[in-house]
């Protein structure tokens, strides 16, 4: 269905046939916007940004281009078309057709899931409220700001799966989105990775990088949901995703060239003295993000994620290309887990360790953008290569949450992680360090900073010098 922009709420659901529930957006809908202008980008109220906005929901025509004020932006409710013959594909339900609605024995756990992933789109605009401050140029200010409203709509998607399919509980839940905050003391953001800061452009990267990846899969998840309006929801979510992504690994990728060209430029590995960006720092924030990030799977087995599979709720990432039965009832799977303090590997139920299995396709493709990394040290004639940590490094939740793990996984004693932890997880010195880099945004169109390169080409094939944020 096209999406109506004559309404307040532009849609693609027939808002307009269901007065209640557009009644009950419409008063949520001055909330999000006071939540926006205290918690998003500070001071951007008045700017001209070029960012793109969904006008359809099939996959050649959706993104349409031009200057936007973000208070302004047309965030709405987007789901991906309705296949009447589509059936659970996985599950006791399996082969039955997709729910419409709600099934009532379902219906906590279901809300539970939509309220996680809800609850983290706000949170990654709050923690980035800060750093248009401090942008390398304009290009990657309109980027922050893309992935900023889009987070804002995902929130929207989820807010209206809960006001239109769970009564008043889901109204409740929808307030609670914008009274939790990253990083507050007394309510916080559900997930952890959510309440620690983004206070810099390189944590930035390795956020959307990582983290947004981490959303990839479990939107890929959600979107095999046998309940069809957040399949239909999260299908939508995913093709917005995907530029989360790619700023991500080109920010990383811009930084790792521009520290090649210093450090080949001048002859030397001191890349700091020159004011770039020295790879093993650039390394130690890759620890760390994404070992945060693998905390997001949960763990490495458990009855809730058999659950979620078993009654049709969350699939696997790509369900129905699987071959295999779908419903993993005599299947098992090999995980790695701890005994007696070390790194051992088991066989346990398929069903309960799909975490797991999640957390592994995330980590292969994770691996991916650190190749192209690490092709474009080699092309530098530069010797070093990024590695992704072992998935026990740095662990706060699952196994080995309390187990001290070198970064190729090996479990070290406490004296020994005390005595690395600088090596291997960015310390303060080196964050004060990046922070320092951070100096006042860079405003002149076709202008960077010193410690990153320009990127390769244009948004929507713009020219280099192109004006992609008017501060007005
Ligand atoms: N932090 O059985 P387990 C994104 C809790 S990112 C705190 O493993 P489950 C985005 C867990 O709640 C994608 N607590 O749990 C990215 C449970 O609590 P109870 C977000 C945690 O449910 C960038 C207990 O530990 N979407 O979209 O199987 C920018 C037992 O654990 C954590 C989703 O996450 C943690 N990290 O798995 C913007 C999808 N991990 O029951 C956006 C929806 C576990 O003992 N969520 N716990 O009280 C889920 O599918 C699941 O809730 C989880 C956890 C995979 C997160």
């Amino acid at each position: 269905m096209a999406i109506d922009y004559s309404q307040l709420i532009p849609n693609n659901v027939d808002l307009s046939s269901d007065r209640r529930l557009q009644r009950a957006l419409e008063n949520w809908q001055p909330r999000f916007l006071d939540w926006w202008k205290d918690m998003g980008p500070d001071g951007t109220s008045a700017y001209d940004v070029y960012l793109r906005t969904a006008i359809s929901t099939d996959s050649n025509g959706w993104a349409n281009f031009g200057y936007v004020k973000m208070p302004e932006y047309r965030w709405g409710i987007f789901l991906a078309d309705r296949d009447p013959d589509r059936q659970i594909a996985f599950g006791d339900n399996k082969g039955k057709p997709a729910w419409q609605d709600v099934p009532g024995e379902l219906r906590s756990t279901l809300r539970r899931l939509i309220v996680t992933q809800g609850d983290t789109e706000p949170a990654s605009v709050e923690q980035q409220r800060l750093l248009g401050k401090t942008a390398p140029s304009l290009y990657d200010l309109r980027n922050l700001f893309q992935v900023n409203v889009e987070e804002g709509r995902h929130l929207w998607a989820m807010v209206y799966l809960l006001h239109a399919y769970f009564g008043r509980d889901g109204r409740e839940e929808a307030e609670a989105m914008l009274e939790r905050h990253s990083g507050d003391p007394d309510k916080p953001r559900i997930l952890g990775a959510f309440n620690e800061k983004t206070p810099d452009w390189l944590s930035f990267f390795m956020f959307t990088y990582f983290t947004d990846r981490d959303g990839k899969y479990q939107l890929a998840s959600l979107a095999e949901s046998g309940f069809d309006p957040l399949s239909r929801s999260c299908r939508f979510m995913l093709t917005e995703e995907a530029h989360h992504m790619f700023v991500g690994e080109t920010g990383v990728g811009r930084i790792i060239q521009r520290t090649c060209e210093l450090m080949k430029e001048h002859r030397t590995d001191d890349v700091r003295a020159l004011g770039g960006i020295d790879l093993p720092t650039i390394q130690k924030y890759l620890n760390f993000h994404f070992s945060v990030s693998l905390d997001l799977f949960g763990q490495e087995t458990s009855t809730n994620a058999a659950n979620y599979y078993t009654t049709g709720l969350k699939g696997r990432f790509l369900e129905t290309r699987i071959d295999d039965d779908h419903l993993l009832t005599g299947a098992s799977y090999d995980i790695e887990t701890v005994e007696d303090g070390r790194i051992v590997k088991k066989t346990v139920p398929a069903l309960q360790a799909l975490n797991e299995r999640l957390r592994q396709d995330y980590i292969e493709d994770c691996a991916k953008g650190v190749l192209r990394w690490n092709r474009a040290i080699e092309k530098a004639g530069i010797d070093f290569e990024m590695k992704l940590p072992h998935r026990a490094f740095n662990r706060r939740i699952g196994a080995f949450a309390g187990l001290r793990v070198a970064p190729d996984g090996k479990p070290v004693p406490e004296a020994v992680w005390a005595m690395n932890e600088g090596k291997w997880l960015p310390t303060d010195e080196d964050r004060a360090y990046v922070t320092s880099l951070m100096g006042q945004a860079v405003t002149r169109p076709g202008q960077y900073a010193h410690w990153i390169a320009p990127p390769a080409r244009g948004i929507n094939g713009q020219a280099a010098d192109f004006e992609y944020v008017r501060f007005n």
